[in-house]
């Protein structure tokens, strides 16, 4: 007799988002999945995930899902390949890595990967091959350096107050993230507190959001002022007797001279940075003041410009003035990275780095792949590549760059992917990948603090491998030194890790699906004091050394002697200029994550097509009427999409939500094409949204 398929099962998602949700995920009766549900009893998640996971099954069950291994036939990035098999594919990447690594030594291979999977074994395990070989490494710095190096410039550690805790505060600040779109569960907390208590929600944009429509008060704020709104709401919270002068002499290292620093900094001077009315800052400060139990829920979006560090730092100083980190429901929260202390070990084989190997800096793959001595450090060039859980033809800045590189026939490119995107189409061999119900992994919340089990629930069609085993099968084709990681599936990794971290068994976390690793409310709330060695939060960061998670070895990056030593609005942002007269941010588009979903059509028919909003009153300095076909572009090139008059969006600023496939757009070139790739100070970092443009009818 044949089992019967479960009518349901438990996983997490493995996407790239805060949420990291806890799934249910339920199936027809001939065993296929039909619907992914948000889990009930996992309170973070609370029963609520996003639209686009719901319906996985569209993704899952894609007709374009790649499912054989292919070899390339036609030109570069011509898209014509053949089937192969695995193990053709597996011998010709051993057999040319091991020839780059010959003639031009082990750095010129670089394994390079980012976070389309967040599980732990399936998205880290390349570091294993990479550190194995001695192959070039990679410096993470797409999404999170200025966000949480200005965050932990302030606290000294990269964690805050329990993220449920929104729940029961009397107000929220949404800083910075489009929350319904990016991070579901954000709203699920905020929306009980109003509902419970009429806890105000006051969100800071630069335009008129899906978050922003459900705020009690909305800020419309222009591009990379954030710091000076900051620093005026501090400014007013000294002035009129809202500090807490017993909590900053207690817990913070230079009040006096904040409040000292600041009295110029009133909202008068902030209006005509921000553009924002003073009025609107005073009732803003005021609200603060008046109610301790805030919570500032601070994103990314706010910290992805040339400033982003001193904006994150400066926006999470405001809960210090107030001493809201002492109450339930009050403090600032960003991300939960440090609450985790995971043994990596046998998934990453850290013992095995070679410290003299360099790192290469993931934004600056077109300048790497171009050539490019400085963004080379100094080494041999890249000759081959194996390319895992991300799409940097579309997601990377400086895209001229990046096709360029691509499109060198001496580079070997081996993309393992689930779809043909348009870096798995530069490619010399596509391997087909699994999807997350297809293989088991574990992952780790940003805003949270679960540690939560995703199982392999389904079989996945003959053809695609999950990430461990292309890995695995490399390395044992070129002589890589020997770890027992290479010998372990995925549930031995993840039972490995979670015994040598002090978290239990596998079995026990099968039992449970996941862990809730909250720290208690006095270390969540720095109660015993911060996390710098003089336990105090540092209004004055050492920004020279500000320890951020992940920072590699040598000097920091940019002008970061220049950086303010109190919080302060940077003048450090790509300003507007004749010749490019409007500042450009490229905002999450909601049916979309980073690139994937963008071969949906339940995606694609939500998000239209690439636009560029702006206000009215822009559009006529430039005589650009509402729906027109409008050229984008800056010194790095140029984009063709189409406008849109929206009023709510900040002066001066035009919107571009989405990364759509390049294909979208009528010549084939994506909005990373007017990106910079530049490194931010202090600790790197692409400044994704802070670009001046300029807009004209085609
Ligand atoms: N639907 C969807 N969800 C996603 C993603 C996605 O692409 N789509 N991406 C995922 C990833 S990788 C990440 S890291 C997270 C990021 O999620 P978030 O923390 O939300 O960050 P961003 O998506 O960069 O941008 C959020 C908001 O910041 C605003 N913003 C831009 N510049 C400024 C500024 O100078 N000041 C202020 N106050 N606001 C500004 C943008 O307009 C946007 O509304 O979301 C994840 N979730
Ligand atoms: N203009 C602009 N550009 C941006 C941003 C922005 O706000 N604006 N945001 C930036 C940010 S925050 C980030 S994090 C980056 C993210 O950029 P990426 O890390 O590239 O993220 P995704 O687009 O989600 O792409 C991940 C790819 O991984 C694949 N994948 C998923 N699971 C697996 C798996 O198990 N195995 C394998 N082999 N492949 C898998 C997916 O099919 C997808 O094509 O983009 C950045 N780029
Ligand atoms: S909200 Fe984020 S974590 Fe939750 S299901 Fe959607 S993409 Fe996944
Ligand atoms: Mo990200």
């Amino acid at each position: 007799m044949t089992q019967q398929p479960p009518k349901s099962a438990f996983s997490a998602c493995p996407h790239d988002c805060p949420s990291t949700c806890a799934l249910d995920v339920h199936f027809y009766p001939n065993g296929d999945v039909k619907r992914l549900n948000g889990a009930k009893d996992n309170a973070y998640t609370a029963g609520v995930i996003c639209a686009k996971v719901a319906r996985y099954a569209e993704r899952l069950y894609h007709p374009e899902r790649l499912l054989k291994p292919l070899r390339r036939v036609g030109k570069k990035g011509e898209g014509r390949f053949e089937e192969i098999s695995w193990d053709t594919a597996l011998d010709l990447i051993a057999q040319k890595f091991l020839e780059a690594e010959a003639e031009f030594g082990a750095e010129s291979v670089w394994p390079y990967h980012y976070a389309g999977t967040m599980g732990l074994v399936q998205r880290d395990s390349i570091h294993r091959l990479r550190h194995a070989k001695g192959y070039s490494r990679q410096f993470d710095s797409f999404c999170t350096n200025m966000a949480w190096t200005g965050y932990v410039a302030g606290t000294g550690k990269l964690a805050g107050p329990d993220p449920r805790e929104m729940a029961v505060s009397d107000q929220i600040v949404i800083w910075g993230t489009n929350a319904v779109a990016t991070q579901v569960n954000v709203m699920t907390h905020a929306i009980a507190a109003r509902k419970a208590r009429g806890a105000k929600i006051i969100v800071i944009d630069v335009y008129k959001t899906e978050t922003m429509k459900q705020a009690d008060i909305g800020l419309i704020l222009k591009p990379g002022t954030d710091a000076a709104l900051a620093c005026a709401i501090m400014h007013v919270l000294f002035r009129d007797g809202f500090a807490d002068w017993d909590y900053l002499s207690k817990y913070t290292d230079f009040p006096k001279e904040l409040d000292s620093h600041l009295q110029t900094r009133t909202p008068d001077w902030a209006a005509a940075i921000t553009g924002l009315e003073v009025a609107q800052i005073e009732e803003v400060a005021r609200l603060i003041g008046e109610v301790k139990k805030t919570f500032f829920r601070l994103g990314y979006g706010f910290t992805r410009a040339r400033n982003g560090a001193v904006a994150m730092h400066a926006a999470a100083s405001i809960a210090a003035v107030t001493g809201a980190w002492q109450v339930e429901g009050g403090g600032a929260f960003h991300n939960n990275g440090a609450i985790y202390q995971l043994n990596k070990e046998m998934i990453e084989a850290n013992s095995l780095i070679d410290p003299s190997v360099r790192t290469l800096d993931q934004s600056l793959i077109g300048r790497i792949l171009t050539g490019d001595q400085d963004a080379l450090v100094g080494g041999p060039p890249v000759k081959a590549m194996l390319i895992q859980n991300t799409n940097p033809m579309s997601v990377a800045p400086e895209q001229e760059l990046v096709r360029k590189g691509f499109e060198r026939e001496d580079l070997f490119t081996v993309v393992h992917e689930q779809f043909m995107t348009e870096t798995a189409e530069m490619a010399d061999i596509v391997l087909p990948a699994t999807q997350f119900l297809e293989h088991d992994d574990i992952y780790k919340g940003g805003g949270h603090q679960y540690l939560l089990l995703g199982p392999k629930v389904v079989e996945p069609p003959e053809g695609p491998k999950e990430n461990l085993f292309v890995l695995n099968e490399i390395a044992a084709r070129v002589d890589s030194k020997s770890h027992a990681g290479f010998e372990k599936s995925a549930r031995d990794h993840i039972a490995w890790m979670l015994e040598n971290s002090g978290y239990g068994t596998l079995e026990n976390l099968e039992a449970n699906k996941w862990i809730d690793l909250q720290p208690d409310f006095a270390e969540a709330h720095y109660l015993n004091g911060f996390g710098h060695a003089d336990q105090k939060f540092h209004f004055k960061p050492d920004w020279g050394r500000s320890a951020a998670p992940n920072k590699p070895a040598g000097d920091p990056f940019g002008p970061w002697q220049q950086m303010p030593e109190f919080p302060d609005q940077w003048d450090a942002i790509e300003a507007a200029n004749e010749a490019y007269p409007l500042r450009l941010v490229t905002a999450p588009a909601r049916s979309f994550l980073n690139s994937s979903f963008n071969e949906t059509d339940g995606s694609r028919k939500k998000e239209g097509r690439p636009e560029v909003w702006l206000r009215p009153e822009d559009a006529e300095k430039f005589g650009i009427a509402d729906g027109a076909k409008v050229r984008m572009g800056n010194a790095r090139g140029a984009v063709t999409l189409h406008a849109r008059f929206v009023e709510t969006v900040a002066p001066g600023t035009v919107i571009s939500e989405g990364i759509w496939p390049n294909e979208a757009f009528e010549d084939g070139r994506g909005i990373n094409t007017l990106t910079g790739a530049d490194p931010v100070a202090p600790y790197g970092g692409a400044a994704y949204h802070d670009t001046a443009v300029w807009v004209r009818v085609v």
